[in-house]
């Protein structure tokens, strides 16, 4: 078959064309959250390239423009005889697909991204010049979230710390705030990192385990590096398993220093406040989702952002005056392993992130998106804390293998949107289109351009802050040395059954470590820093818990960490609605109504795919595909007692209600409940007329789970 376009000039007997699936027609415009980023080249002429990369033209061209007319056989000589080396379409096609793989990242390889908008408060204006803080604007931003130990093609839900990076696209320059989740770090000084990185990878021998720190060689570091016990006990507590990358913090972690316009100083540390609160999984929750939905977190965020509920951060900032001494009730701000709870130093609100578009393209963006710590903005610089200090060093560094060379800042997503204009020339993949002889300055041929910027023209001045006199020396401050008062803090600031999942991942991961020598070792940390902590993992382990050396005294507790106890927003949280051939399909309709009217998203869950019985009703979800795991709350409207039977109904209601889910309905709900032994007068189950059950799982939802089942 033919297309409908014949070939002008073709010989008759070329090669039979395989059928097209359409006739040609207009590609379909990108879908309203895909806009991408602002494309206009470092010269701040309109890109060529931009648009020639659609795909949206009717014909099928090679690189070079050329149209093709066959693209599915090799020339070859006769129709069995071999491939001719002739074929310049062959070889072109395959020799760039043999490179469309780059270098993963060397760590945070499995992210997820988003375009947004930054809108300032404000309220910064007397700390910060930056003009993107200090003033009502509206700035772009762009987005990744990563695991930070998993390969690329690695699963999201692993218990593992998050990147949080966002690049703001300033009208002074791009600034970069690549933090994580966790507003502390694992090691004191970035000549550990490639260690650290090592320990936590899987073992170079088998290269197992994927994505996970349950195994020796991460305890073994750990435990050796006691600096790591604190940023450990943080993500051995729920927030290494977020709900959703919507439902997670985000820290600078270091201290960084403000300057404002009047040449005040101060030192601060960067949150992002999630509007919906900070939310966990729980450990078999997240197991499973790694098997059933290893793209989780990734499909969470695509789809509330396609959805309309788009996810919000409070970017704030807590303040220290600068006192030269970079310390603050007794907290060592330049060490990176230490935390400012916010009972001690609130974090002052500066602006509202919104991310209301999807990426076009993954690799475009997602992939090829470069951060590092040293891109910053007038009014905004480092403080010595070493850890960033190395960091300064590593990102430019890695972005050069990663991407090819030095020219990355040329690629759309990572193009500024303040004017470029400087004099760095040619090297791999340069496309810039550089005019003018004088590339270098000062010079009187370009008409002596470009000219050096000063304070009253927003030039980047480095703030001269004085060095402490001393002699070059391999070693770290006395106030270093403090490695559990905070890893004890954190703990026993949590609430109960946060302290029990403690427990239970400690109890887990050092289960998973083969050499006794290891997990005594951890324990003899743990022994440390809480004693009931290192006698109930102890227990779990059948091993005796060992004497403390060093043993953290009492602590104040600072419940700003815990993630229980408060209520949040339920918008974008996904109820599953259950449904059968026997469901009284109007209570179903207005139940689907009610849940979207309060800004959550209803699946249909019924026994086939296709349409509801006996409706026009779209089903999401058969009982085949569907998983408890993918639901906040679950809503039983199956009409048919013996659907009680169906064990992939049982398997869903019973992880809901391990996983601490409500659960709610009318029909024959008892009858399934019964049927896996949970208690219609249970915690957080509703069994009630549609309305009523929906309103009381929204308030159950307010605060994340029905902790109270848990004994909570
Ligand atoms: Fe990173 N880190 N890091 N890191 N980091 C990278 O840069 C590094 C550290 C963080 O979504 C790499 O472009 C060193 C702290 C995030 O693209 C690399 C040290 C924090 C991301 C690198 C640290 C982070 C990275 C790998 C110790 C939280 C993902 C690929 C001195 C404040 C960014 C890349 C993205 C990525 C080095 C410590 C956050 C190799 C040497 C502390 C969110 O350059």
């Amino acid at each position: 078959m033919s297309t409908d376009k014949p070939v002008p000039g073709a010989p008759s007997s070329v090669t039979p064309q395989i059928a097209e699936p359409t006739k040609p027609h207009p590609a379909p415009s990108p879908k309203a959250d895909q806009q991408g980023p602002k494309r206009v080249s470092p010269t701040g002429r309109p890109s060529a390239a931009a648009d020639a990369d659609s795909q949206t033209g009717e014909y099928l061209t090679t690189a070079q423009g050329l149209r093709l007319h066959d693209t599915d056989h090799s020339l070859k000589a006769g129709d069995r005889g071999p491939t001719l080396l002739q074929d310049h379409h062959l070889r072109e096609k395959i020799t760039h697909f043999d490179h469309e793989r780059i270098p993963e990242r060397v760590v945070h390889a499995r992210g997820a991204g988003a375009h947004g908008t930054f809108r300032s408060y404000g309220t910064a204006a007397g700390l910060t010049s930056a003009s993107f803080l200090s003033s009502e604007v509206e700035t772009p931003v762009f987005v990744r979230f990563s695991t930070v130990v998993g390969s690329r093609g690695s699963a999201d839900a692993v218990r593992d710390t998050r990147g949080f990076a966002t690049k703001f696209y300033t009208d002074e320059g791009t600034f970069d705030l690549v933090g994580n989740n966790i507003p502390v770090f694992f090691i004191q000084d970035g000549i550990k990192f490639p260690d650290v990185v090592h320990a936590a990878k899987p073992h170079p021998d088998r290269e197992i385990p994927q994505a996970q720190s349950a195994h020796d060689t991460f305890w073994d570091f750990v435990s050796l590096h006691t600096e790591a016990q604190a940023h450990t006990m943080w993500f051995m507590a729920d927030r290494g398993i977020p709900r959703s990358f919507r439902m997670m913090e985000g820290f600078g972690i270091h201290t960084f220093r403000m300057i404002n316009a009047d040449g005040e100083t101060s030192l601060v540390k960067f949150h992002w406040k999630p509007r919906l609160g900070v939310h966990s999984l729980v450990w078999e929750e997240a197991q499973i989702i790694n098997g059933v939905d290893p793209d989780f977190h990734r499909r969470d965020l695509a789809d509330s952002i396609e959805a309309g509920a788009y996810p919000q951060w409070e970017l704030g900032v807590q303040v220290f005056p600068d006192t030269g001494d970079s310390t603050f009730e007794g907290i060592d701000l330049l060490d990176p392993t230490k935390f400012v709870p916010e009972e001690l130093a609130p974090v002052r609100p500066c602006g509202l992130m919104t991310l209301h578009a999807n990426p076009r393209n993954y690799f475009e963006e997602t992939e090829q998106v470069a951060f590092h710590p040293g891109h910053l903005v007038p009014g905004i610089d480092v403080s010595d804390d070493p850890l960033l200090q190395a960091r300064l060093f590593s990102y430019l560094d890695t972005q050069i293998t990663r991407l090819g060379g030095p020219n990355f800042a040329q690629i759309p997503i990572n193009r500024p949107h303040a004017p470029v204009n400087d004099m760095l020339r040619d090297g791999m993949h340069q496309v810039a289109d550089h005019t003018g002889v004088a590339p270098y300055r000062p010079n009187s041929l370009d008409a002596g351009c470009p000219f050096q910027a000063g304070a009253e023209s927003a030039a980047f001045i480095d703030i001269p802050q004085p060095v402490p006199e001393s002699a070059k020396v391999r070693k770290a401050p006395e106030s270093f040395a403090d490695h559990f008062s905070q890893a004890a803090l954190f703990y026993r600031s949590l609430s109960a059954i946060e302290q029990r999942h403690v427990i239970e991942a400690y109890t887990f991961e050092l289960g998973k470590c083969y050499e006794e020598p290891v997990r005594i070792r951890q324990l003899e940390s743990l022994a440390n820093i809480d004693r009931d902590l290192c006698e109930a993992v102890a227990g779990g382990l059948g091993l005796s818990a060992p004497e403390a050396e060093q043993p953290v005294g009492a602590t104040d507790r600072y419940p700003s960490v815990s993630q229980v106890g408060q209520t949040w927003p339920v918008d974008g949280r996904i109820i599953g609605l259950v449904i059968d051939e026997n469901s009284d399909i109007e209570s179903v309709i207005s139940a689907r109504d009610e849940i979207v009217r309060l800004g959550m998203q209803a699946l249909i869950v019924a026994p086939t795919a296709g349409k509801a019985a006996g409706s026009d009703i779209p089903v999401q979800r058969s009982y085949l595909t569907a998983r408890s795991t993918e639901f906040d709350a679950v809503i039983l409207a199956a009409e048919t007692v013996g659907v009680a039977s169906d064990k992939r109904l049982s398997v869903l209601v019973d992880e809901a209600y391990r996983h601490l889910k409500p659960i709610g309905g009318w029909g024959s709900v008892a009858a399934i409940l019964e049927s896996v032994g949970i208690d219609d007068g249970a915690a957080g189950v509703i069994l009630d007329e549609p309305r009523t059950t929906i309103a009381q799982i929204v308030d159950l939802l307010s605060g994340h789970r029905v902790w109270s089942r848990a004994g909570a």
